[in-house]
């Protein structure tokens, strides 16, 4: 009772008594018609919330080295898909998307796609051969947007104060992603544990996850006119990392999942008319300007209709088209138009 009257300098006294009495009563009475009124929002959240729920993806990944180009260079690594299970929550309902992708390590490494409200158990396997420099090495998936608890963070414990949260050649490692919602985006994931702390992207181990939001539109500029479509109508997909000097892709068809990973400035090509989204992540440390002559496209989260974007060192940016003329791709920022940063976007009538 002196718990619930504060006001009571003497908790025995008639007055305090009776305040203490009408409080408790007008407590009691004020909370069944809150229960009553709760009750009915309470049970439409939880089943809700079991409708709407994501499905889980349980990955498994390998890290592995890849013999250096021509051009010889530094070691390089790559990431693979080795299986990609989509499930509902409880594991029913399984599918296997692992024919989506290629089978061999690449560079960059496979699009992650889900939606919003799903997650991602994702196993890193490192498969590097016997003998290999980096045979002793951590590897790792640090993931950029979405959320995650501190063991899934994919950092060695200097940075984490936790755990080295790597895979090694004898232990593979479990993380664990929600794509929360409000996570909607296209967003990189690379190793941070391989080599320096900072992890082995320059060498090849980085990749793509996107995360389509519930009910997500995407806004086009059709000669002039500006047309809301559903996502569904996006019938290709292109990736395209920037790093300091190059562009890399990943082409996704959106009508088979097909991913086709294209190496340093690529040539593109889209159907006449097909809806394409580009998907800019830039890695490295430079800031490019990004441009694509002859076409315009509605900055997102605006209705501004623009034909370049500027874009810093780890920003990504999403934005699409519908093909209907040949260009070239191009990064115009200074140093970057003298390394060449450019390719063909062909569109095929
Ligand atoms: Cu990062």
């Amino acid at each position: 009772m002196k718990n619930i009257n504060f006001s009571c300098t003497s908790p025995t006294s008639d007055e305090c008594l009776k305040l203490t009495v009408r409080k408790k009563g007008s407590a009691k009475q004020s909370m069944l018609p809150l229960l009553v009124f709760a009750l009915p929002f309470f049970i439409f959240a939880t089943t809700g919330f079991a409708q709407s729920v994501g499905q889980l993806h349980q990955i498994e990944l390998w890290a592995e080295k890849i013999p250096a180009g021509a051009e010889g260079g530094s070691e390089r690594f790559a990431y693979q898909m080795n299986s990609h299970v989509i499930s509902d929550m409880d594991g029913s309902n399984e599918t296997d998307a692992t024919a989506r992708y290629v089978t061999a390590p690449t560079i960059p490494g496979p699009t992650i796609v889900i939606n919003e409200g799903d997650e991602v158990e994702i196993t890193l396997r490192h498969v590097f051969d016997p003998g290999d420099s980096a045979t002793l090495d951590q590897v790792s998936v640090h993931v950029h947007g979405v959320h995650y608890d501190i063991l899934s963070d994919g950092t060695i414990e200097y940075i984490n104060l936790v755990q080295d949260e790597s895979a090694t050649p004898t232990m593979s490692y479990t993380y664990r992603w929600t794509a929360a919602p409000g996570t909607a985006g296209t967003w990189a994931y690379h190793d941070h544990n391989m080599i320096t702390l900072n992890g082995a992207e320059d060498r090849g181990l980085y990749g793509a996850l996107i995360v389509n939001g519930a009910a997500e539109t995407v806004a086009l500029d059709q000669g002039g006119q500006l047309v809301t479509v559903p996502l569904s109508s996006i019938n290709k997909e292109y990736v395209m990392f920037m790093v300091d000097d190059a562009f890399f892709g990943m082409e996704i068809d959106n009508q088979t999942g097909q991913q086709t990973p294209l190496l340093d400035n690529p040539a593109l090509a889209a159907q006449q008319g097909s809806n394409v989204r580009f998907h800019l992540v830039a890695l490295g440390t430079v800031t490019h300007n990004f441009a694509l002559p002859g076409y315009s496209w509605i900055d997102p989260g605006t209705n501004l209709i623009i034909s370049e974007k500027i874009i810093g060192p780890l920003e990504q940016y999403v934005f699409a088209v519908q093909a209907n003329r040949n260009t070239q791709y191009m990064d115009t920022a200074f140093s970057s138009s003298l390394l060449g940063m450019k390719g063909d976007f062909n569109v095929i009538p």
